[in-house]
């Protein structure tokens, strides 16, 4: 199947995350792209640049506060003199302005930027740089291009496939907030893209090792796109640790439509794949026209940043158990931080599709 790519998602460089107080290697870096993208050109995929979308098509999962936020954010940080003192060299977040702060009242903006970076930025991981805004901007198009290219391609011929070679990831970016490695949601944007094309309910399946928080909050209560994903208990203790819960299950009119399998860590092949054929047996019969794969490979067992034992051949099998839906299908990348192993993973899950 085409993989879609676009060069700008190589300028966002966190140059590493805030955990604990402390600046730490960060593990969603640029390198990441070239290990995938030299998997797929080694098996032949075709390449295909991903095409501009209007703003109003790709932003719509989000607030046009939290979009304008992350277009200013770096020009901001930079002319405020915070990197040459105390000298931070990317926007770190200093003051959350959660719910027990404002005690009823209403958040305002505030003078300084050290504070406003709190103001949408959920945890102290998520950095922005010189090249933030230009990359997440950019996964934004090269996601909806993939979900275009699937819907476009399903026919009499069958159902179209498409995979978003895309990075900052998405799935932990909400409405109004972003973190996680995340800004914008490319899986979201990709779901959307296709329920317009294919006129019709898309049911989004998240394989990566973490809940997709994010894709869930923004369809929680919409019915016209269902949302399931397999992931790490965060009950365990792991990240997004707040959401991610079995009883999450949508609301309103999107009551029904959100199914969380939330996985005990050292879970492997077996009750991972059991995982996964819970969600696609649920979203089967459901009347999905079309398929949105949140595609992490971090729930490999070598992945620093999951404890899931999850094989290469685990994956492949992934592939061919969401082949089984029979749906055009886009696949939008998300986390997977073995630079030795992720391009093989990819490669497998999209090659076990195509069976
Ligand atoms: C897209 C995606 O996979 N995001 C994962 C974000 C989860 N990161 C949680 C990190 C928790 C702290 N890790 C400590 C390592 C310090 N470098
Ligand atoms: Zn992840």
């Amino acid at each position: 199947m085409p993989f879609v790519t676009s060069a700008r998602c190589h300028e966002h460089d966190p140059n590493g995350e805030v955990w604990v107080g402390l600046r730490t290697p960060g593990t969603e870096r640029p390198e990441r792209l070239d290990a995938i993208g030299d998997a797929l050109r080694g098996a032949d995929a075709p390449e295909v640049e991903a095409e501009a979308q209007p703003d109003d098509r790709a932003l719509r999962a989000h607030t046009p506060e939290l979009a304008s936020y992350l277009r200013e954010a770096w020009e901001c940080w930079s002319s405020s003199g915070l990197r040459e003192d105390p000298g931070q060299d990317r926007v770190v977040p200093y003051l959350f302005p959660h719910p027990g702060l404002l005690g009823g009242l209403p958040l305002r903006d505030s003078a300084s930027v050290a504070a406003n970076a709190g103001r949408h930025c959920y945890d102290t991981m998520t950095l922005i740089g010189p090249g933030t805004w230009e990359a997440a901007r950019a996964a934004l198009d090269v996601a909806i291009t993939a979900a275009d290219l699937a819907a476009d391609r399903s026919g009499a011929a069958g159902a179209g496939a498409a995979y978003a070679l895309c990075r900052p990831p998405g799935h932990h970016a909400c409405p109004d907030a972003f973190g996680g490695s995340c800004y914008f949601n490319n899986a979201a944007a990709a779901a959307m893209a296709m329920r317009e094309r294919l006129g019709g309910k898309v049911v989004v399946i998240d394989i990566d090792a973490h809940h997709g928080n994010g894709t869930q909050s923004i369809f929680y209560g919409d019915g016209e796109v269902m949302t399931g994903s397999i992931h790490v208990d965060p009950g365990s203790g792991w990240f997004p640790h707040y959401l991610g819960f079995a009883s999450e299950i949508g609301s309103g009119a999107g009551e029904g439509a959100n199914l969380n399998v939330p996985l005990a860590p050292g879970t492997d092949d077996q009750g991972w794949l059991a995982a996964l054929g819970e969600v696609t047996s649920w979203a089967e019969g459901r009347g999905a026209k079309g398929l949105v794969v949140a595609l992490g490979v971090d729930a490999a067992m070598e992945d620093p940043e999951s404890p899931l034992g999850v094989s290469r051949e685990g994956f492949e099998r992934a592939g061919a158990e969401l082949a089984r839906l029979g749906l055009p299908t886009a696949f939008v990348q998300e986390g997977g931080y073995d630079l030795a192993r992720i391009g093989d993973l990819v490669v497998s899950v999209l090659s076990g599709f195509e069976g």
